[in-house]
């Protein structure tokens, strides 16, 4: 559908003032997220359950108007989905068995990852369903992490840390962490090609820990695994835009955008918005880059950080964010102060 401002940066339009959306912006800084995962039990059930998963998915763009609705999920969904387990303890963050050995390789399925993933499919058609009947210029973003961050999870058992076990691996036992990441690569594809199917417009791959590789490794499991996931969707669904977001890349950004293929990068909170425009290339849409702490801070703090970043920005195909996710204590007035903003714009 034409005349979504989403799509239209994505083909290379600059649309100003320039459509937001911002990343977890469901989650616990909405009471009627919260009252809905009340609801819902634990996490995992929130994400596996579609009538509650779609509701939290459009609690943003109904309350914020987004241009985005970001389907309600989790990134380690698909290590879930190929068998190994997981679960979300209480402000700790997620759990995995690490994988150790072949034999815990041998065990993941990649083959019925997708299938196990069809309840989010069923959020996936849900969401569109009620944004083509009650938001027609907000596009549907599906996403999953990219391999090297859900590699990271998956070797680690746990986040909060600096994923050593992966980042020595490359090293110890490249072999071993290529088979890993393969059937990874065929999981993933599966499971965003499913994603297309049920009705997302839009796919975003988040590589959240893409900053701790330097260059040489960066290219090898940071884009080449990127440019391959994109030109196999491209390969599906010619028409399908992809944002990539290495997080925490610095200049290796600009390599990013231009190897891997994809129509949009993020911007993290420590990237130069006047650095990624000189440097991204022209037919690359930007994404980003608010701190979330000047969210948090709203006033002219806000003000500031937000203009700055939509001067750098001006003329360019871009699409507000933030630099990373939204945060608990993040006032619901400081959302609407930076919607004003970017009205204004
Ligand atoms: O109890 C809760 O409510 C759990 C908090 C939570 C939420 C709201 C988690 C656990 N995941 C999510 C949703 C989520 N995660 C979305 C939904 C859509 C949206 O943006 O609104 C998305 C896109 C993600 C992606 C995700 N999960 C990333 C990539 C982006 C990023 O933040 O860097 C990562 C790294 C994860 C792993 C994860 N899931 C949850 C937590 C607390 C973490 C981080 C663990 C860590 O490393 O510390």
């Amino acid at each position: 559908m034409t005349g979504k401002p989403i799509l239209q940066v994505l083909s290379g339009e600059s649309v100003w003032p320039p459509p937001v959306w911002l990343m977890r912006q469901a989650g616990r800084h909405l009471p009627e997220y919260r009252a809905t995962r009340a609801v819902a039990g634990s996490f995992m059930d929130l994400c596996l359950n579609p009538e509650l998963a779609a509701q939290v998915t459009l609690q943003p763009v109904r309350r914020y108007g987004m241009d985005a609705a970001i389907l309600f999920s989790d990134i380690l969904i698909v290590p879930w989905a190929m068998g190994q387990g997981l679960t979300f303890a209480e402000g700790e963050g997620p759990r995995l068995p690490p994988i150790r050995d072949r034999a815990d390789l041998d065990r993941l399925d990649a083959k019925g990852a997708a299938a196990r993933a069809a309840p989010i499919m069923k959020t996936v058609r849900r969401v569109r369903l009620a944004l083509d009947a009650d938001h027609p210029r907000t596009t549907l973003i599906g996403f999953s992490g990219a391999l090297w961050t859900v590699a990271c999870y998956m070797l680690e058992g746990k986040g909060g840390g600096e994923f050593k076990q992966a980042r020595r691996l490359i090293h110890a036992d490249p072999e071993f962490f290529a088979a890993l990441m393969a059937k990874l690569e065929e999981a993933t594809l599966a499971y965003l090609l499913a994603q297309a199917e049920a009705g997302a417009e839009v796919l975003m791959i988040f590589d959240s820990w893409a900053g701790q590789l330097p260059p040489e490794a960066f290219r090898k499991w940071v884009i080449e695994p990127t440019a391959r996931l994109r030109a196999a969707i491209k390969a599906a669904r010619p028409d399908l835009p992809v944002i990539g977001f290495p997080r925490l890349a610095g200049p290796m950004l600009a390599e990013y955008a231009a190897a891997t293929g994809v129509q949009a990068v993020g911007m993290d909170t420590a990237m130069d918005p006047a650095w990624a425009a000189a440097n991204v290339p022209a037919r690359t849409a930007l994404q980003g880059n608010l701190d979330p702490e000047a969210l948090i801070a709203g006033g002219t703090a806000l003000r500031t950080q937000a203009e700055g970043i939509l001067a750098a920005m001006k003329g360019r195909p871009f699409i507000f964010n933030l630099g990373h996710g939204v945060e608990q204590p993040t006032p619901i007035e400081h959302v609407m102060q930076l919607m004003e903003i970017l009205r204004a714009a």
